[in-house]
């Protein structure tokens, strides 16, 4: 279904077994180079939601190679299995005959090669506030995957922080791209619905939203 334009919600597009196997590269990941953590905003409160980053190490608010804030170390690439899967879900999203969101024009999946993506970690309680993703100097969509306990997704309008907004429920295996007007839209997450994770992804307790996105940066 499509909200607003160049926004796209497939649900249930990841089958068990390919949560499963991406549950699994998160936990080596939230390990390192780069330990998982939680990013400190410049006003000093401390994000309740844990990020591990690959290719590029965000902080609030910009990009670094190195993970200044978090030990110094070189994040991750990017593997090659992601950046196929990010653009496997814009062919899905926006070329897919009979889809709502059908919009060729906002950008060509075969274009599209994520060199960021963040991997969100929400502990029961975790939540994340309404903002702007601004930090990328690309209008490239971002594609945002979900395993794990279901969430209160709001998505707003890109004028303020309040309303008006709409809630939805994304749920484990669903895709959501957000490309053209809706890429620069307010968005959070209010809460997770702890106890609604199916087992058998690997994730039993919290929710992980993994975010593909092109940086426009060198
Ligand atoms: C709409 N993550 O990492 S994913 C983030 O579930 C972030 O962890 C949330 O917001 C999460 O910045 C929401 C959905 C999402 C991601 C990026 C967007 C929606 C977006 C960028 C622009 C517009
Ligand atoms: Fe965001």
């Amino acid at each position: 279904s499509a909200p607003s334009a160049g926004a796209v919600h497939v649900p249930g597009w990841l089958d068990t077994a390919q949560q499963r196997s991406i549950v699994e590269a998160c936990r080596a990941w939230a390990i390192g180079p780069v330990p998982m953590r939680s990013a400190v905003l410049p006003g000093g409160h401390k994000m309740s939601v844990q990020t591990v980053c690959l290719g590029w190490h965000w902080q609030p608010y910009k990009y670094t190679r190195t993970a200044d804030d978090a030990g110094g170390g070189r994040v991750a690439e990017v593997p090659d299995w992601l950046i196929h899967l990010g653009r496997d879900a814009l062919r899905t999203a926006y070329f897919a005959e009979g889809q709502a969101g059908y919009a060729p024009e906002i950008f060509d999946p075969e274009d599209y090669t994520p060199d960021t993506a963040l991997i969100n970690y929400y502990a029961d309680g975790a939540h994340m506030g309404m903002h702007q993703d601004k930090d990328e100097k690309s209008s490239a969509p971002v594609v945002s995957l979900s395993i794990g306990d279901s969430c209160i997704f709001r998505f707003g309008n890109t004028q303020t922080r309040t309303k008006p907004y709409t809630d939805l429920e994304l749920v484990s295996g669903d895709l959501f791209v957000f490309g053209g007007p809706s890429r620069f839209a307010y968005h959070g997450v209010p809460k997770t619905l702890p106890g609604t994770a199916d087992p058998e992804t690997g994730l039993p307790h919290g929710r992980i939203n993994i975010t593909l996105r092109m940086t426009g940066l060198e």
